[in-house]
């Protein structure tokens, strides 16, 4: 059994998405960011970061979203949530898993969280800065799936799908949404499409947002 640690909306929900893609038993966990939960000394015990995701996997707490998809992707190979090992497109899922994770999500977390860098809130030039390093991402990956789409894969949906996904839905009430990039929009609609995301949506509570339909 696993227990996943959450925030609605947060990381946690590529973790949550992924969970339901294997359909394996989990029970979920509220870390109440309104009451300051994620760092609580509790929790602190089972992620020293104080963020969400945390998932415990055989009474171990184990962090970082990204290596959760990974581990969970190979702890359930019948899900097909990933190229097997030794293929030609591991090495590629292994390089978006951790690019989108790193890059994109470290952007992200800039964009969000100007209290990591001590600061109230940003400038305004910083502020574009860290806008224009988004949308620089989102407009490369944008020409990947326009090439080799319509997944990140190509035809084979992974679970780096599901993790684009949820980046491209922390845009939403930024200045240029990641829907009006065309290629990207039609992967989140197959994405949003699929029952894991319809039911982690449902579960969690968020229904404000969607790809724009073609
Ligand atoms: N690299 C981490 C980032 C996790 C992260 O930034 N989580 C945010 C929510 S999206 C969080 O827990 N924020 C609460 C806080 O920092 O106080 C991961 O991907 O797991």
């Amino acid at each position: 059994m696993y227990v996943l640690y959450y925030s609605p909306g947060s990381a946690s929900m590529v973790v949550h998405a992924v969970l339901l893609e294997t359909g394996t038993l989990h029970q979920l966990q509220l870390v109440d960011f309104g009451r300051n939960e994620q760092h609580g000394a509790g929790y602190l015990k089972l992620n020293p970061t104080g963020m969400v995701p945390t998932l415990v996997v055989d009474n171990v707490a184990v962090q970082e979203s990204a290596a959760l998809v990974m581990l969970l992707a190979e702890r359930h190979p019948e899900a097909r949530l990933a190229p097997p090992a030794g293929t030609s497109g591991r090495a590629e899922w292994l390089k978006w898993t951790v690019h989108l994770s790193s890059h994109l999500g470290g952007l992200y977390r800039q964009w969000f969280y100007p209290s990591d860098l001590g600061m109230e809130d940003y400038s305004v030039a910083m502020r574009d800065a860290v806008r224009m390093k988004i949308e620089g991402t989102l407009e490369r990956i944008d020409g990947h799936l326009a090439q080799h789409g319509p997944y990140l894969l190509g035809n084979a949906f992974s679970s780096a799908d599901l993790q684009l996904t949820m980046y491209m839905r922390w845009a939403r009430n930024m200045p240029r949404p990641a829907t009006t990039w065309p290629y990207l929009n039609a992967l989140a609609l197959r994405v949003t499409a699929r029952p894991s995301w319809i039911q982690m949506c449902e579960i969690e509570g968020l229904h404000d947002w969607a790809a724009a339909q073609a």
